[in-house]
């Protein structure tokens, strides 16, 4: 086992492992960024990863923006210190898009586009402590490709099997409109990871993960009873995290307060417009997860 230091040294990626040329910026390998390998050397402290997981289009980039700026503003009397300036780029990436009612573009499909965010968060309660985060904003398409040809993106293979905590996102106002594809999808991802563990069968994955039902300002009954509305709508997910997950819990959440649509001359889609933010239920699941690492 080589230390972070000697890592950083040899310019070894964190999340694959393979060595990397001295001064090469993204793992040859899996594409993650090299940047981090030097800012955990300097930690001295393991970080630990959290997976935001979840189908294109559920709100991913969206929740992850929203979180990471609630906790650089102390919400909950959380602190977070991002380690390197790219740590900061989604979070900004989010809130100025949000700011000009627009919602950020689609994450793309190639590794070395994605966003990586390594945050140091204190936690005060309930007993004060440090954890070094590392959450990488994945595009759902690869997690796709991934989910059914499995070694399609390395990268995300090796940061599931390094994953301390996975928040899984679920498409709640698809699923309260009677679509199935939320629930398929996210039985798929979670028996990928349940695969994964396959090593040790009869044993359930004990990772935390919470379901994160979203975009429930389409559904507001989510927020009452989030384990009711899963059961009754996501009810495949429901029973493949009873049978086969040992620590999960059921969230609800939303961003925006309300929504216009529009469309452009010429063209006949439509676009959703944030109108103001709303934030409601960003940091619950989130600190779910961190309670237990
Ligand atoms: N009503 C509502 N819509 C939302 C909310 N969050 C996100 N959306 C919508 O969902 C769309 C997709 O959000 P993203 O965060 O880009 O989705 P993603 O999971 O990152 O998608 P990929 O990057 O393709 O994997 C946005 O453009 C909004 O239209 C929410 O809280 N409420
Ligand atoms: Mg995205
Ligand atoms: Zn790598």
């Amino acid at each position: 086992m080589t230390t972070y230091a000697e890592a950083a040294v040899e310019n070894s990626c964190l999340i694959c492992g393979a060595r990397n040329l001295v001064g090469a910026m993204v793992c040859c390998d899996c594409q993650a960024p090299l940047a981090i390998v030097h800012d955990v050397a300097a930690q001295e402290r393991d970080p630990q990863i959290v997976t935001i997981l979840g189908e294109s289009n559920v709100g991913k980039t969206v929740y992850l923006g929203f979180l990471l700026d609630m906790l650089t503003q102390r919400a909950a009397d959380y602190e977070a210190i991002p380690k390197g300036a790219y740590s900061v780029d989604l979070q900004q990436n989010v809130i100025s898009h949000m700011a000009r009612r627009t919602f950020p573009p689609k994450t793309a499909m190639e590794a070395n586009s994605w966003y990586w965010a390594y945050y140091q968060i204190y936690q005060r309660k309930p007993a004060p402590k440090w954890i070094d985060l590392l959450m990488p904003d994945m595009a759902g398409e690869s997690l796709a490709a991934e989910v059914s040809t499995p070694n399609t993106f390395k990268v995300i293979r090796s940061l599931l099997k390094l994953s301390a905590g996975t928040l899984l996102l679920v498409d709640a106002a698809m699923a309260a409109n009677g679509s199935t594809q939320p629930d398929f999808f996210a039985v798929k991802m979670l028996s990928y990871i349940d695969s994964m563990h396959q090593a040790k069968r009869d044993e359930r994955v004990q990772t935390p993960t919470a379901i994160v039902l979203c975009k429930a300002d389409h559904c507001p009954e989510c927020f009452d009873h989030p384990r009711r509305f899963a059961q009754a709508n996501l009810n495949r997910l429901w029973n493949l995290c009873e049978n086969r997950f040992s620590n999960v819990e059921f969230f609800a959440t939303s961003v925006v307060g309300s929504l216009g649509y529009a469309t452009a001359p010429g063209e006949d889609y439509v676009t959703p417009i944030p109108l103001h933010t709303a934030l409601q239920g960003v940091l619950e699941p989130f600190q779910w997860v961190t309670d237990q690492l």
